[in-house]
């Protein structure tokens, strides 16, 4: 998995508020309302432990800090341990905290002691960042490009198989995307039939993977990928609105990913 660099989180909580109405825009709902529908959970006041990690390539400056902003941003309390690893945990533990999130270089997580549940970033990445795709107001079909089937991709690409979407994706990994293709039903994007998208998923760690033969009208490019896939000039030359954030809009969709349901209120 690419890690974020310090850099990446430069200027978060401007990049969260510009995507938070670019969402409200493009969707005609909050983050947090989309978050609420697509996984049927309330908060109750969660006290949140944020866990700095020594493991693999170790601690990325800047990032339990911003998940400390961000927990802060969405209105819950929270804290980040003095101590890293399992010492940390202790402490997490020791003060309290009612969800505990730590990340090495292969897994982020979110796991709530009180409900048990937990969420890992890609998976919850995947889900929200197709959920706002899915929900495009000037949306001119059903069908939906995801390109990129790692974890992310394939995450996006099964929530919109379930949804009822026309999945078309693309891979440069012809094993990964014949894998969806059998797993999930996914439709292979064949660049020569010049099918246009008004809704794309891009999900991969390249730069310039969106070209203008993809899409169409008015469409949105929904990215947790960093580079962006869309090429400058692509994005000027199209009516193209653009979701792309680094780590606010995976860590909400992890929270209410563990929240308690509100189905049974
Ligand atoms: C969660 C991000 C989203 C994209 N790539 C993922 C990443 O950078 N993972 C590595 C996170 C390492 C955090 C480090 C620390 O500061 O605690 N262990
Ligand atoms: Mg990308």
């Amino acid at each position: 998995m690419t890690r974020l660099t310090p850099n990446d989180l430069e200027n978060l909580l401007d990049k969260l508020h510009r995507n938070e109405e670019i969402i409200k825009r493009v969707t005609g709902k909050s983050i947090k309302k989309i978050c609420e529908e697509t996984f049927s959970t309330s908060h109750n006041s969660e006290f949140v432990g944020i866990i700095p990690i020594t493991a693999g390539d170790g601690i990325i400056g800047n990032f339990t800090a911003s998940l400390l902003a961000i927990v802060e941003h969405f209105g819950l309390k929270g804290f980040v341990t003095e101590n890293y690893d399992i010492s940390g945990y202790h402490e997490a533990i020791k003060k309290k905290a009612d969800i505990i999130m730590m990340a090495d270089d292969q897994m982020f997580v979110a796991h709530n002691l009180r409900n048990r549940k937990i969420a890992t970033n890609h998976e919850c990445t995947g889900i929200v960042y197709s959920e706002i795709a899915a929900r495009y107001v000037y949306a001119n079909s059903k069908d939906i490009l995801v390109i990129g089937l790692g974890r992310v991709g394939f995450s996006g690409a099964a929530h919109l198989i379930k949804k009822g979407f026309n999945v078309y994706a693309c891979d440069p990994n012809s094993k990964v995307l014949d894998s969806a293709v059998q797993k999930l039903g996914v439709q292979k994007y064949e660049k020569n039939k010049n099918k246009k998208f008004s809704m794309i998923l891009e999900a991969t760690p390249c730069e310039k993977t969106i070209s203008s033969g993809m899409i169409a009208e008015r469409c949105l490019v929904s990215t947790p990928g960093i580079p962006c896939g869309l090429p400058e000039k692509v994005g000027r030359k199209y009516d193209v609105d653009m979701v792309m954030e680094p780590l606010y809009i995976g860590v909400v969709s992890m929270l209410y990913s563990i929240f308690e349901d509100n189905r049974n209120l």
